[in-house]
């Protein structure tokens, strides 16, 4: 019995030595030392011995067990600082290699100028309000005066999706809405994309933006018009801007007037930029007609109001000196990255 345990103990020390994980480790463990294991099975065995013997090979037994379950213990500790090791060693992060670069976003330079214009108009009293893209001929032309014969509802000017479906080729309809909704007094701005069936070139997009306004009250004149619009030109332009109106025709305004700034380019002399003319033209307004008031349920007989209709797109070319508009539309980043 004692040859059997010295054989034992060599074998499992041997194939301790020889375990390279921890899977073999255990299947030793349960080899050697588990209930059905080599060593238990010896102490099974000393049944046989005679009474003076037994203690003596109980202890042997007992020590050998001892001596094995040591071996395997360091073996497992051993295997498991390798792998911790393997494991840092894969997981080291070198801190002197440089940091990726983070790119971060930028506001499109049309929006930065329609946060500019939502700021001032802002500052008067106005809310800013939305509307649907998609329209009705009845809000984007019939309550707006615009006759059945006008240009504008032509199939080439305009893109139908139905009969009476339309894309809106002005924010206007946005107001009417208001206007059936909300008693005056009523100070409203409406940005948004509008499209028009036109040509695209360097300085014509089929979408483009617009910031209309709007103000009804009782009492509203042309001279509220002007201040609010000569206000609104000098703080984009600055407060040496001279700001001319023009009579002008829409129809959904009466009398109407288009407003020229003296160009920023040139300070009026006449340039390229404005054609020689020293003015730029920034927006179109009016006094509302009395017939688009009576349409939207205001009597014309108690309130009046001003409206006026700005293009966004423009406005961000000549600001930013950009050659064409269709950059505006093309998202290329390289060239939003610029801004
Ligand atoms: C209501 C009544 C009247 C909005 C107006 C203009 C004049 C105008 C152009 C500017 C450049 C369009 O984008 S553009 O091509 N707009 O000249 N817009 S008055 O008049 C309104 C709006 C709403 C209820």
């Amino acid at each position: 019995m004692k040859e059997q345990l010295e054989a034992i103990k060599i074998a499992a020390s041997k194939a301790v030595d020889a375990a390279n994980s921890e899977k073999e480790i255990e299947e030793l463990r349960v080899k050697y030392l588990g209930k059905k294991g080599e060593l238990t099975a010896l102490l099974k065995q000393m049944g046989g011995l005679s009474p003076e013997e037994r203690p003596k090979m109980g202890q042997l037994v007992n020590e050998a067990k001892q001596t094995v379950e040591k071996l395997i213990c360091e073996k497992s500790e051993e295997l498991k600082a390798k792998a911790t090791e393997l494991k840092l060693k894969a997981e080291t992060i070198d801190i002197t290699m440089p940091a990726k670069k983070k790119t971060v976003g930028k506001l499109h330079p049309l929006n930065t100028v329609l946060d500019d214009m939502i700021d001032i108009f802002q500052s008067m009293g106005f809310d800013v309000l939305d509307g649907p893209e998609v329209e009705t001929d009845h809000y984007n032309f019939e309550c707006l005066n615009v006759p059945a014969d006008h240009p504008a509802r032509d199939m080439q000017d305009t893109f139908y999706l139905g009969e009476n479906l339309i894309l809106r080729t002005q924010t206007s309809a946005a107001q009417v809405r208001t206007m059936e909704t909300r008693k005056p007094p009523i100070r409203i701005i409406c940005p948004g994309r509008v499209f028009r069936a036109d040509e695209v070139d360097a300085t014509h997009s089929p979408v483009f933006h617009q910031i209309e306004g709007l103000v009804v009250d009782k009492g509203i004149t042309m001279c509220d018009l002007k201040g609010v619009l000569e206000q609104f030109a000098h703080e984009i332009y600055g407060p040496d801007t001279k700001v001319k109106f023009r009579p002008s025709f829409f129809p959904f305004t009466e009398p109407s007037v288009e407003v020229d700034v003296t160009c920023s380019e040139c300070g009026g002399k006449g340039c390229r930029v404005c054609k020689g003319s020293g003015w730029i033209e920034i927006l179109g307004a009016g006094m509302v007609h009395p017939n688009v008031l009576k349409m939207c349920g205001i009597d014309p007989e108690v309130y009046s109001g001003f409206a006026f209709g700005i293009g966004l797109d423009r406005l961000t070319t000549t600001r930013y000196k950009i050659s064409d508009i269709r950059l505006l539309f093309e998202n290329d980043k390289r060239f939003l990255g610029q801004f």
